[in-house]
C-alpha cells in the first residue's frame, strides 16, 4: 500500500473517536476498553496487514494521551479543552452541522466562535494525520466532525492517498447554502482523492454543492480540482455501510442469548405482538411519530390485544438543548399513551432510557415481531439491518423509513413515510398481520442483502477505489 521512505504507517484511520473506552481502574490505574462496533471490525483486518494506526478522540476531556496500543491495535488518543468539548462537539458538530445535514428537522444554530472551534480541532487531527502518515500512505478520514481534514493534511502531505467517508446524510443545496462557511467545508472536503456516502442522493447533493458553494467543474461523479501541483480529479460516489452480519447471526444463535429472549417475552407477560424500537435517543430518529401512531392505534382498538411496544431510547448527547427537550417531549407521550391503555400489570409501552451490551440487545432483536425503524432522517441506519441479521429463522417484520439509507436496500421492509401518520399507522397493521409465508419471503430478500454485503464488503469497496485512483 506505500513505500516506507518516511518511518510511520503506511494505513491511518481519523475518526473522531477511538475505537476503545478509557477505564478507570480503583488503583488508579488508566485501561482501556474495546468498543466494538462495525467500523472498527471491518477495518481491523487492513490496519493489521498494512500495520495501521487509528486517531479519534478518547471521548473525554483533558489532555491527549498520545499513541498506545490496546487489543492489538495501535490507536493515537486526541484530546479535547472544555472550551473545544462546548464548542467544537457539542456546538458545531451537534448543534449546526448534525440539525443542519439532517434536512433541519431541528434548528440549526450558527455561532461563529463555535465554527473557530471546528477549525482549530481539524487542524489538530490534520496535524497528527501528517504526522503518523508514511511516505504514499492510505489516509481514511470519517465522518461530519472532520470535514476539514483532508484538505488540511494535503496541504501538508501531497504524497499521501486521502479518502473521506461521511456517515450521515449529505443535504440538498437549498438546506446545506444556509451554512456561513459552506465554501470551506466544500474545499476542505476537496482535499481529499475519493468521498464516500451511504446514498447515490448524498453524492448528488455534494456534487451541487461543489457546483454552487465552490463554483467548482463537476463532470458525472468527479470534480476538478487545480492547486499548485496541478490539476486533479476529485471522485465521489455512494458506498452504503454495513455491520458485520455473520458475527451477529452468531451471537443470535447463542444458546443464552435464545434464552434471555423467551425471558424477555415471558417478562413482558407472553404478548401476543411485540412491536420493537432500538434507537439513541435523537430527533432524526421518529421517535415521536412512532409514538403518536402507536397511541392512536391503541386508541382505534386496531392492535391485536396484548400487543406492547418495547422502546429501547439510548441516551445520547444529553447536555444539548434540543436533546433535553426531546427526552421531555418523549417521556411525556409514553406517560399519556400508558396513562390511557395500561391495565394493572400491563403497560403497553415499556421505555428503556438505557444503554445495554450488545447480546443484550440481540436477545431483544429476537425478542421482537415487528421492529419499527422510522426516521425523518439518517445516513443508513444499521439497527434495521442488524435486527435483520439475527432473524436466523426468518421470521419477523421490518417497518422501514424511506428516508433512511436503509431502505434503498431493504425492500423486503414495510416502506413509510413517517410523517404520514396514517400510513404509518397501517404499515404496522400490516407487519402485525401478515401471514408468516409472506413474512418469511420479505425476510429472506433482506438477509441476502444483508450477507452478500456486509461491512466488510463495504471497507473493501471503498479502499479498493481508493487505491485505484
Ligand atoms: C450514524 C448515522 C449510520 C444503540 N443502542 C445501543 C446500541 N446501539 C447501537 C446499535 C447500532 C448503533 O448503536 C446505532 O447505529 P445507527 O446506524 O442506527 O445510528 P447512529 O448512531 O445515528 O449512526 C447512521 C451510522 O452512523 C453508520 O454509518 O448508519 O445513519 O446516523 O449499531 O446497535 N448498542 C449497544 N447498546 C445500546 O443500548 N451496545
Amino acid at each position: 500500500m506505500s513505500s516506507n521512505d518516511k518511518p510511520g504507517h503506511a494505513f491511518v484511520v481519523v475518526a473522531s473517536r477511538l475505537p476503545v473506552d478509557r477505564i478507570e481502574e480503583p488503583d488508579g490505574e488508566t485501561t482501556w476498553r474495546p468498543s466494538p462496533g462495525g467500523l472498527v471490525t471491518a477495518l481491523e483486518p487492513v490496519m493489521r496487514k498494512a500495520e495501521g494506526v487509528w486517531i479519534g478522540w478518547t471521548g473525554d476531556v483533558g489532555p491527549a494521551p498520545g499513541p498506545f496500543e490496546a487489543d492489538g491495535l495501535q490507536l493515537v488518543g486526541m484530546g479535547l479543552s472544555a472550551g473545544q468539548f462546548a464548542d467544537f462537539y457539542e456546538g458545531f458538530c451537534n448543534a449546526t452541522l448534525w440539525p443542519l445535514y439532517h434536512d433541519v428537522i431541528a434548528p440549526p444554530v450558527f455561532e461563529r466562535r463555535w465554527w473557530d472551534a471546528y477549525v482549530e480541532v481539524n487542524r489538530a487531527f490534520a496535524r497528527q494525520a501528517a504526522e503518523q502518515a508514511a511516505e504514499g500512505a492510505t489516509v481514511w478520514v470519517h465522518d461530519y466532525q472532520l470535514q476539514l481534514v483532508p484538505r488540511l493534511l494535503r496541504e501538508q502531505r501531497a504524497d499521501v492517498r486521502i479518502g473521506f467517508f461521511n456517515h450521515i446524510p449529505f443535504p440538498g443545496y437549498g438546506i446545506f447554502a444556509q451554512l456561513p462557511w459552506r465554501r470551506q467545508v466544500v474545499e476542505g472536503l476537496l482535499g481529499a482523492d475519493l468521498l464516500g456516502f451511504q446514498r447515490r442522493a448524498d453524492a448528488a447533493n455534494f456534487l451541487q454543492a461543489c457546483r454552487g458553494a465552490a463554483g467548482r467543474t463537476v463532470r458525472g461523479s468527479a470534480v476538478r480540482v487545480d492547486g499548485p501541483g496541478g490539476s486533479r480529479e476529485v471522485q465521489a460516489a455512494a458506498f452504503p455501510i454495513s455491520i458485520d452480519s455473520a458475527a451477529l447471526s452468531q451471537v443470535a444463535q447463542r444458546a443464552e442469548v435464545r434464552a434471555r429472549a423467551k425471558e424477555i417475552r415471558q417478562a413482558l407477560d407472553e404478548p401476543r405482538v411485540v412491536l420493537l424500537g432500538v434507537d439513541r435517543l435523537d430527533y432524526t430518529k421518529g421517535i415521536r411519530h412512532r409514538l403518536q401512531a402507536y397511541g392512536e392505534l391503541l386508541d382505534e382498538g386496531r392492535l391485536a390485544p396484548r400487543t406492547v411496544l418495547v422502546q429501547v431510547a439510548s441516551p445520547s448527547r444529553e447536555r444539548v438543548d434540543a436533546y433535553r427537550v426531546l427526552r421531555d417531549e418523549i417521556e411525556l407521550a409514553v406517560s399519556r399513551i400508558n396513562g390511557e391503555h395500561a391495565e394493572v400489570g400491563y403497560p403497553p409501552v415499556h421505555y428503556l432510557h438505557q444503554s445495554y451490551p450488545k447480546d443484550e440487545l440481540v436477545a431483544y432483536y429476537l425478542a421482537a415481531d415487528v421492529m419499527l425503524v422510522t426516521p425523518l432522517r439518517d445516513g443508513m441506519n444499521l439497527v434495521a439491518k442488524e435486527f435483520v441479521a439475527c432473524r436466523n429463522d426468518e421470521t419477523g417484520t421490518l417497518v422501514l423509513s424511506e428516508f433512511t439509507g436503509a431502505a434503498d436496500e431493504l425492500t423486503g421492509a414495510f416502506r413509510v413515510n413517517p410523517h404520514d401518520i396514517d400510513g404509518l399507522k397501517d404499515a404496522i397493521v400490516r407487519a402485525a398481520t401478515t401471514s408468516p409465508a409472506a413474512a418469511r419471503r420479505r425476510m429472506r430478500s433482506m438477509r441476502r442483502r444483508v450477507f452478500e454485503q456486509d461491512v466488510a464488503h463495504w471497507a473493501a469497496s471503498f479502499l479498493d477505489r481508493l487505491n485505484r485512483i
